[in-house]
């Protein structure tokens, strides 16, 4: 940054409400740049960053923050607003342990009105708050700024059904630049490249408010005008009103989201209305870094890379390409065989099951929802659809798995991808509650593979060989160490080890790993245990209990919400089947911050040194204990 950088002088959003636009306009530039900079370093989402740039900008130089507030859909393109707002010296902590959220966090500062991550609650968030109290009383604006990829989820159409013609002071920003992740979809979509076309009216409105107030023939010229206006865009787009303004809003726009000029008098324009107001900008995703622009998809969250090449720093295969690798192999010979995502097609890796099998690929848009009872549709026709879908996004589609397909025993099956702890997007994207929630649920089977061959056999099985809803849930990124002797098995549970050990480690899924890495680690020190590996984890395999319960400790590790876990419903199955033995378990009570997965296994006791840990300390407290019991009878 230069001598004559003016983003040096940024502070407080109140230092922008001096600047002219051009000045603005310069310090968008800054601000780009250091976007770039730290998401190269960092990894996060950069082209959703750069596309708002202008848009932040003029959001703080028009309204008063955090007397005024903004709700930010999905939170992810909140870079720029955490510079301006007192937080750019610690910009280059973004995404790290300990450092800024990704998104944003009420906790952190006191210009984030409200915690996002997942998709479409801004509309709603924003009017609860513009009905709330405070900004009652304080007559503040409330601003929901939404993405056109957000406005494929159901609950964007509930907020603006409920607020529209509600007279508050709320104003929806929609942020339009034809992506979602990948290019959006949908009649909204359609609806919104139409409305893209159309210039904008609003002057047109301020000078007709004008030419109302010349007398006498002010207000019959105007009628005329609204009339031909009306005709005009009935003529054109096929509608008297368009669909925002048939929710109540006041329709501004669309402008160009990168003008500043525009952006600020639009937003003066929708203060000025004291009602709810929905102002349409058009946006480039990935603007000003020219290989983002040009494939803003890649670009849209990203590992740390270079800046010149674009490449990222490191990269290997993950669990996702070869779900989307054995999908495609099984749905060449296969036609009932089809993907379902929710604007998620790269993420989960089916970006080459959406090319070959155009006619049985569907993507519904950010609607996890819709994309669970859709599934259940086309099972209920034949069809054997696979929903892939990030952990942490299903949660929203707890009742449609419950209600239309579970309880209905249709065969969907749900392939779960970043199950377990995810790293660097923090709390709202762990994927630590799928198992507690499928746990409550009735005619669902859950596998839970440890390396690429097992996703293989288990994905199958739960494609060909499972009645009912058929989960198999894996973790993000690669594969993790399994001992050579290890034999890979499709069966229900393994127990693996010597079997002459009297403590028992018990776990799943990537899990495995740690334990196995903990078991050498304790053998290494004359410590022996064995291990029995879950890889059907809903039912919970009989025969899997008892083999439990002829040891003296069992120890189950679960790096998975412990309320309503696996870890939980096994203790209780075991006592009931009359294990006298001591269980322990380890697994996740509370929400898991930023850091990178290993250091938060290690905060939670979950990797392989806390488990060892663990059970080497309960061995000497033991033994402690034992001393002194001896020690007690022989003074007595
Ligand atoms: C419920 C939910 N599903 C999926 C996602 C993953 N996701 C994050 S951003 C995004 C696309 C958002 O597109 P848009 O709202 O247009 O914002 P843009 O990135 O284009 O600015 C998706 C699908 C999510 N955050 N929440």
């Amino acid at each position: 940054m230069t001598n004559d950088s003016l983003l040096n002088k940024i502070n407080s959003p109140a230092d922008l409400k001096e600047m002219s636009d051009a000045e603005l306009d310069k310090l968008s530039e800054e601000i780009r740049e250091v976007i770039v900079d730290v998401v190269s370093e960092n990894g996060g989402h950069l082209a959703s960053n750069l596309g708002v740039v202008e848009l932040t900008v003029a959001l703080h130089s028009v309204f008063d923050l955090p007397y005024d507030k903004i709700v930010w859909d999905v939170g992810h393109q909140c870079y720029a607003h955490k510079i301006l707002t007192g937080r750019r010296t610690r910009i280059d902590t973004i995404r790290t342990e300990d450092g800024l959220s990704g998104f944003p966090k009420r906790s952190e500062s006191k210009y984030d009105s409200f915690n996002t991550g997942h998709s479409s609650t801004s509309i709603s968030a924003a009017y609860g708050i513009a009905c709330s109290e405070i900004t009652k009383k304080e007559g503040a604006y409330t601003v929901a700024v939404i993405g056109d990829g957000a406005l494929t989820g159901g609950l964007a159409y509930e907020g603006l059904n409920n607020a529209g013609r509600s007279g508050k002071n709320l104003i929806v920003i929609l942020n339009d630049n034809k992506m979602s992740i990948s290019n959006n979809v949908g009649s909204m979509a359609r609806y919104l490249s139409r409305m893209r076309i159309k210039p904008s009216y609003l002057h047109v409105k301020t000078r007709m408010n004008r030419l109302q107030k010349i007398p006498l023939i002010g207000k019959p010229m105007t009628r005329g005008l609204k009339r031909f206006r009306d005709w005009l865009r009935n003529e054109f787009f096929g509608q008297k009103n368009n669909i925002f303004e048939q929710f109540g809003f006041d329709y501004f726009g669309p402008y160009d989201g990168h003008n500043i000029t525009q952006l600020r008098s639009a937003l003066k324009a929708a203060k000025r209305k004291h009602s709810p107001v929905l102002i349409h900008i058009r946006t480039k995703k990935g603007k000003g870094y020219e290989l983002a622009e040009k494939n803003p998809k890649d670009f849209h969250g990203v590992p740390s890379f270079d800046i010149d090449t674009g490449e990222p720093k490191s990269s290997s295969k993950g669990y996702s390409d070869v779900f989307g690798e054995y999908l495609c192999t099984w749905a060449s010979k296969d036609k009932r065989l089809c993907a379902i995502t929710a604007a998620m097609s790269i993420g989960t890796g089916l970006s080459n099951f959406s090319k070959k099998y155009k006619d049985r690929f569907y993507d519904v848009g950010i609607a996890e929802e819709h994309a669970v009872t859709f599934a259940s549709g086309l099972a209920a026709g034949g069809d054997i659809p696979v929903f892939a879908v990030y952990s942490t996004f299903l949660q929203r589609s707890y009742d449609q798995i419950l209600h239309d397909a579970a309880l209905q025993k249709l065969h969907i099956v749900l392939a779960i991808d970043r199950a377990g702890i995810v790293g660097e997007d923090g709390e709202t994207h762990q994927g630590i509650y799928d198992v507690a929630f499928l746990n409550t649920m009735p005619n669902i089977t859950v596998y839970s593979p440890s390396c690429f061959k097992e996703l293989e056999m288990f994905l199958h099985k739960a494609i060909y060989n499972t009645d009912g809803v058929a989960a198999v849930r894996y973790p993000r990124g690669g594969e993790l160490y399994i001992p050579e002797d290890y034999t890979i098995t499709n069966k229900p549970y393994v127990l693996y080890g010597d079997e002459s050990a009297d403590i028992l480690m018990i776990t799943y899924g990537r899990e495995f790993s740690q334990c196995c890495m903990a078991m050498e680690i304790l053998d290494s020190e004359g410590i022996r245990v064995n291990i029995l590996k879950l890889n059907t984890i809903k039912p919970i395999p009989a025969g899997a209990v008892m083999s439990a319960k002829k040891y003296k400790s069992c120890y189950f590790f679960e790096e998975g919400a412990r309320s309503g876990g696996t870890g939980e419903s096994f203790g209780f199955e075991l006592y009931q089947s009359g294990f006298s033995g001591k269980y322990n378990l380890s697994a996740i009570n509370k929400p898991v911050v930023q850091a990178k997965t290993n250091s938060s296994l290690h905060k939670l006791g979950l990797d392989s040194e806390m488990i060892a840990n663990k059970i080497r300390n309960d061995i000497a407290a033991g033994k402690r204990k034992e001393r002194i019991v001896s020690s007690g009878i022989k003074s007595r």
